[in-house]
């Protein structure tokens, strides 16, 4: 970048310059419970001494949930007698809680109640220097991080690049780095004897009168080392209560060093791909990061309005969650005029002093989000450094700085431990999380001593307050754990809504993809070449994004190109999405009802009017190519064609038809949707509730429980008890060919075979069974549905390829079919009864998590309308006043508990 250097600025333009901090004043006592999810309940004694229950049954359990209006179980026996602890599905605010605990006091059995608080030892960490860190403590004008830390202190797995000098060795930073890059390319810069290479490590940034006199450094500040990079990862992860030195504002995440910014400064070009990099985005010729930021430190500044260049990598990285903090710089000018902190989509940080006030230095105005203490050379900031004046001695030294960037390494810290403990929030969330819980300025600061009184106008919106960010950050929403089979891959999303994938190809076991939070579905497909499998992912945020990685060879991740990606990317453009499905093509059902398809087009299964590959999301066609389908409520990608239900419970279908999947009566391939028809290609399929998509054939749930099949019957996959194929629906017999099958609950399909979970828990399956897939011991194809062993209390199903996979009320998974070394069970033998995933070889049980404990599974998720079931059984999504037939017992209504006798019942009833 370039300009002049103004009137206050420091250095020459181009360079970054170090930010000195203040602390504020505010005493505020932080007079508060931490979040817990237990709550101790006594039973009354009865009249003959003993306690009127002895124990907490799955019934009292149904009474204390419904009273509480959200699940709470049974978690442990008390020492004293009818003393229990009961856990609630999630941590809740002390407010919240005590609200349980007055309603449970209702409740005829009970003695008292109270809720199970969590004591701390005032956790005032060991680290010897902490005294010395006045910014962190309470009663000196710091930002009381000892109460946040209450909260939490750090999650491993959240990482908060450093984009900066670099970073050394240091005591207080043992363990906590992943490895990082050095992207400086200018080799009078870069002062390591080369350009770019995999080594961030600090060689020291200073700066001789020689070489500010002539040379290509001419007009540098002379200085000392800054080990600036270094001092910015102690304020932000030294390890704390580890009896050495200072204690970080996060004592568990990881710092990835990504070193910029060498000798009198770096350039933008060369800070822009570090930052593209640091979360996760490609940079040619430089190998991909393995562990993506999901906070990026940015205590850098130079002089002029937010550049293009600065604003699209940015954009890029806030785009796939990361969140960026950029110090406001130390000119003492108007923030707007400085970058990054005049950028957008950045948490612009303000430097304060130790009286609240505004610091000389510190940049401000408009453009600032919050402030932070920032010091002053009489109150500076404490943090690991070096003792070296020019190259580094490896002393671990603790030194004092002031300055912006340190005010910005705080925020990133508290960042750190917000995203620490709830991973699903948005860049923007963060931000405006951090600013409508900051402290309000003090006013008296100028009075003290300070440069000027902090104002919104000023200094953002006011004083970071880690406490306050973090409790509203304990309200976190569980995700409703899934898993999906897919074409060499199995995908998991479990209830804290981070994702796990395993399968045929990768890894054997479930691997967590990293940086990945707050998903609320997740979908796999894949390529086939050749006996060669080529898996890729898509997964859902909350807000209604979608994310992409693994193969992309027909455009499959929608992001305009088709190059494969390790690390997830945004779809670009696609937003309010609210479902995804994933073949060798991609589906995304948006809030409106209109659908968006991209990647492989053969025989027109985009359904957009033609055979064209698409690289990025085009929107569905109408029938006849007429308009645009509407009013879609579930969507299926198979390995031919697609399906969508509509509200109407009717079900339209478009791509190849080779073998009849599209369900239209004809064999001929479609690329806009048609309508399926009825039983013997009378009227029109209708009252479904739910689709899937196997390889070459189609299946079909009706509200009544019913399941209807069509496409090609290799192996009797349509359960008809022939292997006819049909072009129009055939209804799946029942066991041993008796009736039909009912009391359906959710329904799947691989490549030749089928799978239905029923009601009541168990697992049933047809089509072919060569490879086991069908899990009744045998290797027989069954054209008719035969009972998976073992298997009890599933609350959901998915297949594979050629695979099968459910998922247990508790969490556990069992897989089976081809490949079993590949599934996550770590056994290729043929069982009886399907195994378990684990974690590893011989290791324990791997778990996708609790679903919403007291609430059973979301087995119909759409469409709305009657719905006929049988418990238990949780319904999402459904309008008051739609009638839901029961048989009686517990149930759930849009994430609210109810028990009823059988018959018709309204949310709410
Ligand atoms: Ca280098
Ligand atoms: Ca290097
Ligand atoms: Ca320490």
């Amino acid at each position: 970048m370039s300009g002049k250097p103004r009137k206050r600025g420091r250095y020459p333009s181009g360079v970054l310059s170090f930010v000195a901090l203040a602390l504020m004043l505010f005493t505020a006592p932080f007079a508060h419970a931490a979040p817990t999810d237990r709550i101790i309940i006594r039973f009354k004694a009865g009249a003959d001494g003993h306690p009127v229950r002895k124990e907490v049954d799955t019934q009292l359990e149904a009474e204390f949930s419904k009273i509480a209006n959200r699940p709470l179980r049974l978690h442990r026996a008390m020492s004293g007698r009818g003393e229990f602890v009961l856990k609630l599905d999630k941590r809740l605010s002390d407010a919240e809680v005590e609200a349980i605990v007055n309603r449970l006091k209702t409740h005829s059995h009970l003695e008292y109640t109270a809720p199970d608080r969590i004591a701390f030892p005032q956790l005032t960490p060991n680290d010897p220097q902490f005294g010395s860190q006045w910014n962190l403590q309470a009663a000196s004008g710091g930002i009381n991080a000892p109460s946040a830390w209450d909260i939490t202190t750090g999650s491993a797995s959240i990482v908060v690049a450093v984009v900066d000098t670099g970073i050394l060795p240091h005591a207080d930073l043992a363990g906590r780095t992943v490895p990082g890059y050095d992207f400086v390319s200018d080799l009078n810069r870069s002062n390591d004897g080369n350009g770019r290479d995999a080594d961030p490590t600090d060689p020291g940034d200073w700066v001789t009168a020689a070489e500010a006199a002539s040379g290509p450094l001419v007009g540098c500040p002379v200085a000392d080392s800054s080990w600036h990079g270094t001092r910015l990862a102690g304020v932000i992860a030294a390890s704390g209560n580890n009896a050495q030195g200072i204690a970080g504002l996060n004592w568990a995440s990881k710092i990835l060093p990504v070193r910029a910014i060498g000798k009198c400064g770096g350039h933008t070009s060369d800070i822009v791909d570090a930052i593209r990099w640091a979360a996760g985005i490609p940079v040619a010729g430089v190998p991909d990061n393995a562990n993506p930021a999901r906070v990026i430190n940015l205590s850098v500044s130079t002089e002029g309005v937010c550049d293009a260049a600065f604003q699209s990598a940015i954009n890029d990285v806030t785009g796939i969650g990361a969140v960026v903090v950029a110090a406001a710089g130390n000119q003492g000018q108007n923030a707007a005029n400085y970058t990054p902190a005049s950028c957008q989509n950045v948490i612009a940080v303000g430097a304060l002093d130790r009286n609240g006030g505004l610091t000389a230095y510190s940049n401000s105005g408009p453009q600032i989000a919050v402030s932070a203490p920032g010091g002053t050379s009489a109150d500076a900031i404490l943090s690991s450094s070096d003792s070296g004046t020019q190259s580094p001695t490896g002393d671990s030294a603790y030194i004092f700085t002031n300055g912006t960037s340190l005010a910005a390494a705080q925020v990133s810290g508290v960042v750190s431990l917000i995203l620490s403990h709830n991973s699903s929030l948005s860049p923007a969330q963060v931000r405006d999380w951090i600013r409508n819980t900051a402290q309000p300025f003090t006013t008296n600061a100028a009075s003290q001593g300070s440069y000027a009184n902090c104002t919104q106008t000023l200094c953002g919106a006011g004083i970071l307050n880690p406490y306050a960010v973090l409790a509203k950050a304990t309200s976190v929403e569980i995700a409703t754990p899934q898993v999906r089979g897919g074409l060499g891959q199995v995908i998991g999303l479990r209830s804290d809504a981070t994702v796990w994938t395993w399968g045929e190809v990768g890894n054997p076991f479930p691997q967590q993809v990293p940086g990945l939070g707050g998903i609320v579905q997740v979908a796999s497909g894949g390529y086939d070449s050749s006996y060669s499998l080529f898996p890729y992912s898509l997964a859902l945020r909350a807000g209604g994004t979608v994310l992409a990685w693994g193969y992309n060879g027909a455009g499959q991740l929608g992001d305009g190109t088709t190059a494969s990606r390790v690390n997830p990317i945004q779809v670009p453009g696609l937003t309010n999405v609210v479902s995804i499905a994933a073949a060798v093509h991609s589906l995304a059902l948006k809030s409106d009802g209109t659908v968006w398809a991209w990647g492989a087009n053969t025989a027109g299964k985009l359904g957009d009017g033609t055979t064209t590959e698409r690289h990025a999301p085009v929107q569905l066609l109408g029938p006849g190519g007429v308009g645009f389908l509407s009013g879609v409520v579930a969507i299926a990608a198979g390995g031919v064609g697609s399906l969508a239900l509509k509200s109407d419970g009717t079900v339209w279908a478009w791509g190849s038809n080779v073998y009849g999947g599209l369900g239209d009566g004809t064999t001929t391939n479609r690329t806009t949707p048609v309508q399926v028809l009825g039983p013997g290609g009378v009227g029109f399929l209708s009252g479904v509730v739910a689709i899937v998509a196997g390889n070459v054939h189609s299946l079909a749930l009706k509200s009544d429980g019913t399941v209807w099949a069509w496409g090609n019957n290799s192996d009797g996959r349509l359960g008809d008890g022939t292997t006819t194929n049909r072009t129009t629906p055939v209804q799946v017999l029942g066991p041993g060919g008796v009736g039909f099958l009912s009391g359906v609950a959710g329904i799947a399909a691989g490549n030749s075979h089928s799978l239905v979970l029923k009601s009541d828990g168990t697992v049933w399956a047809w089509g072919s069974n060569s490879n086991r897939n069908l899990g009744d011991g045998t290797t027989a194809n069954r054209s008719i549905p035969v009972q998976a062993q073992g298997l009890s209390n599933v609350i959901a199903v998915s297949a594979g390829f050629n695979s099968s996979v459910a998922l247990a009320s508790d969490g556990a998974l069992r897989a089976w079919g081809y490949s079993s070394y590949g599934l996550g069970t770590g056994t290729s033998a043929a069982d009886t009864v399907p195994p378990l995933v684990r974690v590893a070889y011989g290791g324990e049980n791997f778990s996708l998590g609790l679903a919403d404990p007291n609430m059973f599974a979301p087995l119909i998720e759409a469409p709305l309308g009657s719905v006929v079931i049988s418990n238990p059984i949780t319904l999402i999504g459904i309008g008051t006043n739609v009638p839901i037939s029961i048989t009686g017992g517990q149930y759930s209504v849009n994430g609210a508990a109810y028990t009823s006798a059988a018959g018709t019942v309204n949310e709410g009833d």
